[in-house]
């Protein structure tokens, strides 16, 4: 295994791409999608099982981490892959995106941000060069730059000044940074659904030079057509031989057509959370394990699927735990949700190897159409 990080283009069909970043924790195949584990676990989730789902990376957060159990405790303890079990490559975030979505009380300067944590309410400062500190003691392989997304609805003066900050502040990331072989430093591009303010987020990224780039303040309400919208031009606006990375995203149709239009990664809470609330994400659909119509159904809950959940249990057992609040309940919908979203990124990966990404998407959005039956 190579010590340094890489990333290898296979195949393209239209603007779509397959290929593989490669780590010295591993290979991540590309497109990827990556389960959030916020606070150092997947909910519900044993990393074995985490693996056995196909995933090759999973997502850590320098806010939530920072604020327990701590980055330096962490380190102490000798890195978060360790602290958490996981060997294989991890993404941090940097903290920026979840203090202004989730800090009670914020306030931001040029110089970064200061928040009260919303665990215990005691006062942290964020800056770009103590979250590249902070990765750094977590041990993360592929590190975020330290950005801003503005707040919707927010005016274009403001996107393109929260952007410009940005800016900025992915330079101070880049040289807090430095040089550190087998780790990869990725920007995040910003400015909203202005073409030319994402077009001048891109000239600064590429300027400064980073080992990936992603696309950020997208999927924070302004809806999907007007995410596909920028993903139809931005991510043309970004070095081809760069992996490029959707932040937050998405849903199983969002993760289609984000791919369609040339993204290479990206994660999100949906999988793992809905797990939790009794939503599960089938070929089909959407299903809603609390419904009434499960409770005397043997089937299980996608008969083509090869998940613990569907190999050995029912409808009407998934139905039952659910209502009875027992535990097993959110570990098998995790589970299924986030197999589900693996089998969809290796059908995708090898419709795109093969040239027949065009009747993928098709089929794709007809078995959906087709419902849940
Ligand atoms: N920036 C960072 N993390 C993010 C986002 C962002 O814009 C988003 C937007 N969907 C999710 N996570 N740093
Ligand atoms: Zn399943």
């Amino acid at each position: 295994m190579s010590d340094r990080f890489s990333f290898t283009l296979n195949a393209a069909d239209g603007r779509a791409r397959s290929g593989v970043i490669r780590t010295p924790r591993g290979e991540i195949r590309t497109p990827a999608f990556m389960p959030v584990g916020t606070a150092a676990t997947v909910k519900a989730m044993l990393p074995e099982s985490v693996r056995a789902t196909g995933a090759d990376i999973l997502l850590g957060n320098t806010y939530h981490l920072m604020l327990r159990p701590g980055a330096e405790r962490i380190a102490r303890l000798g890195g978060l892959h360790r602290f958490m079990n996981w060997d294989r490559p991890i993404l941090t975030d940097s903290g920026g995106f979840q203090v202004m979505s989730l800090g009670p009380l914020r306030k931001l300067t040029e110089d970064g941000v200061t928040f009260a944590s919303h665990i215990d309410g005691s006062k942290h400062h964020l800056t770009p060069e103590r979250s590249m500190q902070i990765q750094r003691l977590l041990g993360s392989d592929i590190v975020m730059a330290f950005d801003e997304c503005p707040a919707l609805p927010a005016t274009e003066d403001e996107v393109a000044r929260s952007m410009r900050l940005s800016m900025r502040w992915a330079q101070r990331s880049r040289d807090a940074f430095g040089e550190r072989p087998g780790h990869a430093l990725f920007g995040i591009m910003q400015g909203g659904v202005t073409r030319d303010l994402r077009e001048e987020s891109a000239r600064s990224l590429t300027g400064i030079g980073f080992d990936g780039y992603a696309i950020g303040g997208l999927a924070v309400g302004e809806g999907q057509e007007a995410m596909f919208g920028v993903l139809d031009y931005a991510p043309g606006f970004l070095p081809s031989d760069k992996p490029r990375y959707l932040m937050g995203v998405g849903k199983p149709d969002d993760i289609v057509g984000a791919v369609v239009r040339g993204i290479d990664m990206m994660d999100c809470v949906l999988p793992s959370r809905s797990g939790r609330t009794g939503q599960a994400w089938t070929r089909h659909g959407q299903v809603n394990i609390k419904n009434a119509r499960h409770q005397d159904d043997p089937r299980p809950l996608d008969e083509a699927c090869g998940c613990p959940a569907c190999r050995s249990y029912s409808r009407a057992y998934l139905h039952h735990v659910f209502r009875a609040g027992e535990m097993i309940s959110g570990m098998l919908l995790t589970w299924h949700n986030l197999h589900y979203y693996q089998d969809l990124m290796a059908g995708l990966r090898a419709a795109i190897d093969e040239g027949r990404l065009d009747d993928f998407v098709r089929d794709f959005h007809a078995l959906r159409a087709a419902g849940d039956i």
